[in-house]
């Protein structure tokens, strides 16, 4: 039975400005494997060997493959109940800003309306040589996609070592900074400078909410965590949100 405890409540009263920060574990109930945990992908392959620019240069055939695979994951998969009560608190809040780390497309797929994507988009491709964009389907000739340039193409997401993209993270800062309530959902928040924000969120007053099946780095400076999955708690809190704003 998942309590929703007063003073979460209370916050919710007076909330105008909502930021969903999220990680891979919110597209867990959607099928798509997340990076650490026990079915984690990176058990088998470590995160330096396929998400960072040498792998690439080394064998682009092996982190093609990688993210066809990742790509046809996602192609397959559906935005959850998680997704979707974070889009139907737009009906009962004046700004709703969604902060994502994943890749995976799902929550503009649920349907919400701000979103800041931290590393990328597995669905956005470019070239290496010429920056052109490649969004739509790529020609895999010898597993490896090549612009009319000559240049090797890559995915448009943000390898270990890269930086993240300037507006996206100076607009999550911004969003972060003036949010009544932050949500961290799904994330182990081991990766930076993404989990910085909820240390950006703590030092600026926000009342933060974890949503986790486990605990985490960031559990300790939470003014409330919930142990259990996205896909059941958040519709939990929105059932409440209906109630209050009814
Ligand atoms: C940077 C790519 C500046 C796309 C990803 C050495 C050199 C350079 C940088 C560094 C360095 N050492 C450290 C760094 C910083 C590094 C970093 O933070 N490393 C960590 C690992 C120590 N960061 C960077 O490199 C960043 N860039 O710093 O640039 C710079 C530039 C040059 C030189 C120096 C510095 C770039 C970071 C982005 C890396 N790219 N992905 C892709 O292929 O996906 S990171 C990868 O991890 C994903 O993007 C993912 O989003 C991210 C975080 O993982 P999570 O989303 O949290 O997923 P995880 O599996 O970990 O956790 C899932 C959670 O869900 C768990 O807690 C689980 O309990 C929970 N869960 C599961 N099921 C459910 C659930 N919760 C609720 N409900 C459920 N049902
Ligand atoms: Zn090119």
């Amino acid at each position: 039975m998942i309590e929703i405890p007063s003073k979460l409540i209370d916050k919710l009263q007076t909330s105008e400005k909502i930021v969903f920060f999220t990680g891979a574990g919110i597209s867990a109930e959607s099928g798509i494997p997340t990076f650490r945990g026990e079915d984690g992908i990176w058990n088998k392959l470590s995160p330096e060997e396929l998400a960072n620019f040498n792998a690439f240069m080394k064998n682009p055939k092996m982190v093609w493959e990688w993210y066809q695979y990742r790509r046809k994951i996602t192609h397959n998969s559906q935005p959850n109940a998680g997704h979707l009560a974070i889009v139907e608190f737009e009906k009962y809040f004046p700004e709703v800003t969604v902060i994502t780390q994943n890749v995976d497309n799902l929550h503009r797929r649920a349907g919400s309306k701000i979103i800041y994507e931290l590393h990328g988009n597995i669905e956005k491709n470019y070239c290496i040589k010429c920056k052109k964009r490649y969004d739509e389907d790529l020609n895999f000739e010898d597993g490896i996609p090549k612009c009319e340039c000559g240049g090797l193409i890559r995915p448009d997401v943000v390898w270990f070592g890269e930086y993240l993209p300037v507006d996206q993270l100076r607009k999550s800062e911004e969003a972060t900074i003036s949010s009544d309530i932050f949500f961290v959902i799904g994330t182990s928040a081991v990766v930076y400078p993404a989990a910085g924000l909820v240390y950006t969120a703590r030092q600026y007053g926000s009342f933060i909410v974890e949503i986790n099946i486990d605990s985490t780095e960031v559990s300790k400076i939470c003014d409330v965590t919930f142990q259990g999955k996205a896909g059941e708690v958040l519709p939990k809190i929105l059932d409440e949100v209906r109630k209050i704003k009814s």
